[in-house]
């Protein structure tokens, strides 16, 4: 925690090899130990987790090897005074879900997710965390004939049900993101989001995390999706980052392509005091031609970007705000926001 009340986590896989659909890697693999030194140096307090970053090749073991495998990690975290924020069921990477996890047309494939959901709500009990996280990355099509997109829903609030109903203490937060790896996905916005839960059988359980580059593809402001789930109390995690337009998904360092847009996301989640019930996630990922040596900077830099605007948020003159808004001059706000980024 810094002198602002924040928490900040960020995942393994935001220390990455760099490479894209074109290329090979360019920086050299980082084990996970290594990884974890990165956290306190950064200035981090948790880990965010996908269930077989906690514990690898977890298809391998037994539902026991794999709680044994996720306590001793609990104990190398605590070690480390680090906590994991969330664990996401990595379900997009498996033979069986090359359609589709939750809602693929195979019964296989979707007792598989089911299965698999079990044991990573199993991993983050082990670690001491009930906030499991749903990227739906393979819940959509490539071709909208090839499922009912009205039955889809259904599967996904049956398999949170499911997993409600296996953990009575988790909670699930759904990070909606409106396309890649599918052309067209299931979830793509908070609001749709949000309504999913409703669905389910336990709503108080069912929240949202919004990423602001998913925001940003679906054509919406990520500081609206924010105070959207703030305005209903299930923003529960954010995944800052920063993305420049409608195309692949960038994970620029946050505040690193639009400053005004990254400033509009700090200042709904300050005044809505974020800080008291969330961990700011970041997701984030280093250039491409970034050398290894130095490939830690978008982290450290994404941190210090959102501190210097919380500064600016909690700096703002209020009054003078409060004075164009009821004046509706708008001209005056832009002029007042601009100055202060600015510094003027
Ligand atoms: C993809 C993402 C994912 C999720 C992660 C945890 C690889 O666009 O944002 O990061 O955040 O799977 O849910
Ligand atoms: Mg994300």
């Amino acid at each position: 925690m810094n002198k602002y009340g924040y928490r900040f986590s960020f995942g393994p896989w935001n220390i990455h090899e760099g490479a894209d659909p074109f290329g090979p890697p360019v920086r050299p693999g980082l084990s996970f130990d290594k990884k974890l030194e990165a956290y306190q140096r950064l200035g981090f307090d948790a880990v965010q987790f996908h269930d077989d970053d906690a514990v690898p090749n977890l298809d391998d073991k037994t539902p026991e090897q794999i709680v044994q495998a996720a306590r001793a990690l609990k104990q190398r975290l605590d070690s480390l005074g680090l906590v994991a924020e969330i664990v996401a069921p990595r379900l997009w990477e498996h033979p069986l879900t090359v359609d589709g996890a939750y809602t693929s047309n195979d019964p296989k494939a979707r007792a598989y997710a089911r299965e698999r959901s079990r044991r990573t709500i199993d991993i983050a009990d082990a670690l001491g965390c009930n906030l499991i996280v749903l990227w739906l990355a393979r819940e959509g099509t490539y071709l909208r004939e090839a499922k009912d997109a009205a039955r889809a829903v259904d599967r996904l609030a049956e398999a949170m049900d499911d997993m409600l109903a296996y953990n009575p203490n988790i909670r699930i937060a759904v990070e909606p993101k409106p396309n890649e790896p599918m052309d067209i996905a299931y979830i793509p916005t908070a609001g749709h989001a949000v309504a999913l839960g409703y669905k389910t059988r336990a709503p108080e359980r069912c929240g949202l995390l919004v990423e602001s580059a998913h925001a940003v593809l679906a054509g919406l402001d990520p500081a609206d999706e924010m105070a959207f789930g703030l305005a209903y109390n299930k923003l529960w995690s954010v995944h800052l980052n920063d993305q420049n337009g409608l195309k692949y998904d960038q994970d620029r360092a946050f505040g690193a392509v639009n400053l005004r847009r990254a400033f509009d996301q700090v200042l709904v989640l300050d005044d809505h005091r974020y800080y008291e019930r969330g961990v700011v996630g970041l997701d984030v990922k280093a250039m491409r031609t970034q050398q290894a040596d130095v490939a830690e900077k978008h982290l450290a830099n994404s941190l210090q970007f959102f501190l210097w605007l919380v500064e600016r948020v909690r700096s703002l003159d209020r009054g003078a705000m409060q004075q164009c808004i009821e004046a509706r001059d708008y001209e005056e706000l832009d002029h007042l926001i601009i100055a202060h980024l600015m510094g003027k």
